[in-house]
């Protein structure tokens, strides 16, 4: 097997004929080009595309304002001839967590392609295992690979990803819309014309870059134009410390806000237990849980009790339904989160997210709705209040490829990890 770039110009008699009977093939052998013999599902071609896509207005966070959204669209093709797609996203390069897009790509590129060719796309226990005992962390390019792998099986099989995942039981989630321009009008205006539009009723406020008595000002000034008719909540990103934070919940809970998003930094685990003790408003973990192992010991600890469940931080819509049984047995409320993917990483996260017995607190999948273009071919659907999951097999979306041509940050290259 050669793990150098290799371009294929035709397929061998074998691949094609076991591209008729794509399925009852998976377990017969062919020989590939280089006369390695390989499964007929296979992993044929890993493909990493770096995608720049323009957001409708500044999104402002505590540690990062986005100015745009970078995508890792990633492409498995498989020698059946099924293609998944994936995609592994973050917020502002380093700023949010320890994978950047640049990263991901070279990480998946160089240490994930060559463990992966020539290995059977239509196992994906295997495939997963197979990356987890030879590299660490980097849940975030797992989880577009992992995602990858279920569009393709669930094409292959004709099943959506979410019956993959046991099945559904919903077809559509409640989304949340973030309010982040940073100035109290615009936002107010904002949520008005969500809810006139029946898009969102839940808003969350990125707060934590300002100084806490303006900020609380801020939020309170939200609540009180919007009322009873919005859910509002908060996400500090880590930015307070316990005593300003201890001060605050008290405040924001007592001011009706529903919800505090990881008001300290994910450190400090001790400091959480005692705020979700302490505050009449839930604390729900976020940066908190970088990897299945994390929510178990914020479980344990009593350090949340809301979870947001996020397919990059955990390693895929797989692992994902980890941290949330883990929840489930706690009796930890779970919310379905987002790191403003585009439109593949939110469908990958919705799937696994319907198949969820309880999603006490809804969904933030909104991060299509960020973006002024996506690079799929048809947008998502987003309808009184909620978005709504497709029933055709695997996640049920498809590139349209003259516009990732033109929104790929590296226009002229081809290069394509191939068998
Ligand atoms: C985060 O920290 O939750 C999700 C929504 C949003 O506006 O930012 C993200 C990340
Ligand atoms: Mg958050």
């Amino acid at each position: 097997m050669s793990l150098h770039t290799l371009k294929v110009s035709s397929q061998t008699n074998s691949i094609l004929a076991a591209r008729k009977k794509p399925y009852e093939n998976r377990f017969k052998n062919f020989k590939n080009l280089t006369g390695i013999a390989m499964r007929a599902t296979a992993i044929e071609s890993i493909e990493t595309i770096i995608v720049d896509l323009p957001t409708i207005r500044p999104h402002k966070l505590a540690m990062h304002t986005m100015q745009n959204q970078t995508l890792v669209i990633i492409r498995v093709r498989c020698a059946d001839g099924f293609e998944g797609l994936g995609e592994s996203t973050t917020i502002g390069g380093l700023a949010y967590g320890n994978e950047s897009p640049e990263s991901i790509k070279t990480n998946i590129d160089r240490h994930f392609a060559p463990l992966l060719l020539g290995q059977d796309a239509s196992n994906i226990n295997a495939a997963m295992l197979r990356l987890e005992r030879s590299i660490r962390g980097n849940t975030f390019a797992k989880s577009g690979i992992e995602t990858a792998l279920l569009d393709a099986q669930g094409k292959r099989l004709g099943l959506p990803v979410s019956e993959l995942l046991g099945g559904r039981v919903r077809d559509a989630l409640p989304v949340a819309w973030t309010l982040a321009s940073g100035d109290t009008a615009k936002d107010i205006a904002e949520a008005e014309q969500m809810l006139d539009l029946r898009r969102h009723r839940i808003f969350k406020l990125k707060i934590g870059a300002g100084e806490v008595n303006h900020d609380l000002a801020h939020v309170i000034a939200i609540k009180k134009a919007l009322g009873d008719r919005a859910s509002v909540r908060v996400d500090v990103n880590q930015a307070w410390d316990e005593a300003v934070a201890l001060r605050a919940c008290r405040i924001l809970g007592s001011n009706g806000i529903d919800l505090i998003e990881q008001p300290i930094s994910r450190n400090n685990r001790a400091g959480m237990a005692r705020l979700n003790l302490m505050s009449p408003a839930p604390i729900m973990a976020d940066e908190s849980i970088e990897c299945v192992e994390d929510a178990f010991n914020l479980a344990r600890e009593g350090a949340a009790s809301v979870f947001a469940l996020k397919i990059a931080k955990n390693g895929g819509p797989r692992a994902v339904l980890r941290t949330a049984a883990i929840a489930e047995a706690a009796g930890i409320g779970l919310y379905g989160g987002t790191m403003l993917e585009g439109g593949l990483g939110t469908m990958a996260s919705a799937h696994a997210f319907i198949t969820l017995n309880k999603l006490a607190w809804d969904t933030e999948l909104f991060g299509p709705l960020l973006l002024t273009e996506d690079v799929l071919g048809e947008p998502l659907i987003y309808r009184d209040f909620e978005l709504h999951v497709p029933q055709t097999p695997g996640l049920g979306l498809n590139l349209d490829e003259e516009r990732l041509a033109f929104f790929r940050r590296d226009k002229s290259s081809t290069v394509v990890h191939q068998v």
